[in-house]
């Protein structure tokens, strides 16, 4: 049957027919990578070089470094600068320790955003004071396992990479040296780049969204080592609590599983903040291990849990699923005041092992949304 005569005959007009056909057209043009887009063509070194170059300094985690949702279709380069810390951190109430290892002293490493097309160049910086070697793999790059193979600096060394933006997104980025990939990744060494699309978010319709804030938060899934006892152990320096580390990570079950480096980082003083009519952006890394964000009390409007921007978000979620190895995002307009809690919704991991923080949220209270018709009281006959 011709398209025509098929359209007339399910009922719909050849108008209707023909916006239906731009509609899908449409969708499709904001589903697909946009290839042919000018900021996305190949460069050589002399044009790289005539493009224009952003210094972005870099902020500590829950925060990210400011940045804008739209910007024009001409490239960027952005620069950024990490450095590496060897640490010993705390990561319990009870005193427990770990010798972390961290990009910029922070678990996770600080979020770095750009956008689609931009060229993102990293300086990491290995003081000699640390004790090892490090380097650096990014999901969002093509080439060198992630440029894993370019960046193998010693304590005392220093390496830059670039790598074009080529795809929307959050994407994970982590130390990965050679023979020790798993247990630098355990110890601290993940983070999450966001590339935007230069056009900003879209809902699932194409209509454009906006976030008013937005929180990194880094989930890690720890292996402290215990003694006959069943105490965890405390050791000397990394390299003392190596061979425990990798026989408890050999196990498969975590002893903590923290956000942000330690139970409770974000509560009390760390708690992330939003007001009623406020729209947050929540992003959710774990470079090693599964986990499944909640928020209690409200939904994920939005969600990419895959984190891939040129696919249609996800809306109403309650509960959303991060890949052990990848990183997510879900947007959310607060709608009600009060102590909300953002979890992994396996409950023994949130509430025994640590994953869970608090988002403190001002404003006034909605009784069409919810009402205590009576409050609890004794059982009446
Ligand atoms: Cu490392």
């Amino acid at each position: 049957m011709e398209r025509r005569h098929f359209l007339k005959s399910a009922g719909l007009g050849v108008a209707a027919g023909t916006t239906l056909l731009a509609a899908q057209v449409q969708a499709r043009e904001t589903a697909a990578p946009k290839k042919n887009a000018p900021w996305m063509a190949a460069r050589t070194e002399a044009q790289i070089a005539k493009l224009e170059r952003v210094k972005v300094d870099l902020v500590a985690p829950p925060m990210v470094h400011k940045h804008e949702q739209k910007v024009g279709p001409e490239p960027r380069v952005v620069e950024f600068r990490m450095s590496i810390t060897e640490k010993e951190i705390v990561v319990d109430r009870d005193g427990t320790t770990m010798h972390a290892m961290m990009f910029d002293g922070s678990m996770p490493g600080p979020t770095m955003v750009v956008h689609e097309g931009d060229y993102l160049e990293l300086t990491l910086i290995n003081p000699a004071s640390n004790t090892m070697p490090h380097n650096i793999d990014f999901h969002a790059s093509t080439g060198a396992l992630g440029g894993a193979k370019l960046t193998n600096v010693n304590p005392g060394e220093q390496a830059t990479l670039r790598f074009k933006a080529d795809r929307t997104g959050t994407f994970v980025y982590h130390c990965a040296p050679e023979g020790s990939v798993a247990w630098h990744v355990v110890q601290g060494m993940h983070g999450t780049v966001m590339v935007l699309p230069r056009d900003g978010l879209k809902d699932s319709a194409g209509n454009s969204l906006h976030y008013d804030r937005v929180y990194t938060i880094g989930e890690f899934d720890l292996y402290i080592p215990r003694d006959e006892k069943g105490n965890f152990k405390k050791y000397g320096s990394s390299a003392e609590s190596y061979g425990d580390t990798l026989e408890a990570m050999r196990g498969l079950i975590p002893s903590h599983v923290v956000f942000n480096g330690k139970v409770g980082a974000l509560m009390g003083d760390g708690a992330m903040k939003a007001n009623v009519g406020e729209t947050v952006m929540f992003i959710h890394s774990q470079a090693n291990r599964d986990t499944r964000p909640h928020l209690i009390g409200g939904h994920g409007d939005w969600v990419w849990e895959l984190g891939k921007f040129d696919d249609p978000p996800a809306k109403n979620l309650e509960t959303w699923f991060i890949r052990g190895g990848s990183a997510g995002v879900a947007i959310y307009t607060f709608k009600q005041p009060g102590v909300y809690a953002y979890v992994n919704h396996n409950l023994i991991e949130a509430m025994e092992l640590g994953a869970a923080g608090h988002v403190l949220v001002e404003g006034d209270w909605n009784d069409d949304l919810m009402k205590q018709v009576s409050p609890p009281g004794p059982i009446k006959g």
